[in-house]
């Protein structure tokens, strides 16, 4: 339990710093309750999640609790609802080997994301559902990238298609998906080049993969997945404006969050894009890669430790 110090007044305690906790304490226990939240919204606010929206969901869970003293494990356990109301309604896991066939799922994003990563284990899921699948080296640019992608589609059993280093990105996912409509394939994973969502020209490039794979479906692509990592902090909100405006991003999926950053940015995302979220990674293995849940990720968070 927080106990504030006896005969502390609410007139001695230490004024709340940020302006959302402005609502003056009414007693010792409500201000140890201030102080609390002040701490929590820092947390969050180091987690990424953009003083903005920290002071929001702060605000949200110290209304009308400042008579009471409460635990701290008891306000980290409001907060944790509160930012889970925020992610719930984006919380949408996805089977990729289930929908239209062939279902064409792009994935876009920055250099480094993790895009390559997140395609080899989601086909190395699909292995075990028994889908038909193709893989993509629509970074035509590196060898090293294909050779990336190769190595994760002999791990779980899956062609790959890939052109000349060097050639039309645009071009070989076209002949991608002629393939897989004439061998009557279930899905085709397309990897594309990271690029930063600030160069006209290489996003350029991707909206022309686009358009031309909807000139064989005008339905496709039927998902394009931004690939965000985690570390680049409140960056990923102008790579979700930047990539949906050119792409038509459809879904996000969220890597790195095994290391110390916690992706906050996603609680800002989710409340500025209708946009679900399928996937966080976890690591560089097959197995790294889970569904999105909106609660575990609201209370690792807030620091609540998973049972
Ligand atoms: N720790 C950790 N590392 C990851 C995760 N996902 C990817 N990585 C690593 O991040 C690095 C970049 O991953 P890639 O999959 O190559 O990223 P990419 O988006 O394809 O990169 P480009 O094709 O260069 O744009 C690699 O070293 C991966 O092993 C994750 O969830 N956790
Ligand atoms: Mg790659």
């Amino acid at each position: 339990m927080i106990r504030a110090s006896s005969g502390a007044s609410a007139k001695a305690s230490p004024a709340p710093r940020r302006s959302s906790l402005k609502a003056s304490p009414r007693s010792a226990a409500a201000s140890s309750t201030t102080h609390t939240l002040e701490e929590l919204q820092d947390l969050l606010i180091t987690s990424d999640m953009g003083t903005r929206v920290a002071a929001r969901v702060t605000k949200g869970i110290a209304k009308g609790r400042f008579d009471k003293e409460i635990s701290g494990d008891e306000i980290r356990l409001a907060l944790a609802e509160e930012i889970e109301e925020i992610l719930k309604p984006r919380e949408k896991v996805v089977d990729f080997s289930d929908g239209p066939r062939p279902r064409i799922v792009l994935f876009v994003g920055v250099n480094g994301s993790g895009k390559t990563t997140t395609i080899g284990k989601i086909a190395s899921k699909l292995q075990d559902q028994g889908a038909k699948a193709l893989l993509v080296a629509g970074d035509t640019f590196r060898a090293a990238a294909i050779e990336q992608l190769k190595v994760w589609g002999e791990r779980a059993g899956i062609p790959v298609m890939s052109g000349a280093p060097g050639a039309d990105a645009a071009g070989l996912v076209y002949s991608a998906v002629e393939r897989a409509k004439a061998e009557d394939l279930d899905l085709v994973l397309v990897d594309t080049a990271g690029r930063l969502q600030n160069k006209t020209e290489l996003m350029s490039e991707l909206a022309k993969v686009v358009r031309v794979v909807r000139k064989i479906d005008p339905d496709a692509p039927h998902d394009v997945i931004l690939v965000l990592d985690a570390t680049v902090g409140q960056n990923a909100l102008s790579q979700v404006e930047a990539f949906r405006h050119t792409a038509g991003v459809t879904g996000l999926v969220m890597t790195k969050l095994d290391g110390t950053a916690k992706g906050g940015v996603l609680v800002a995302i989710a409340e500025a894009h209708d946009l679900p979220i399928h996937f966080i990674g976890i690591g560089e293995k097959a197995e790294d890669l889970r569904p999105f849940s909106a609660e575990a990720f609201a209370k690792a968070l807030v620091g609540i430790k998973a049972p």
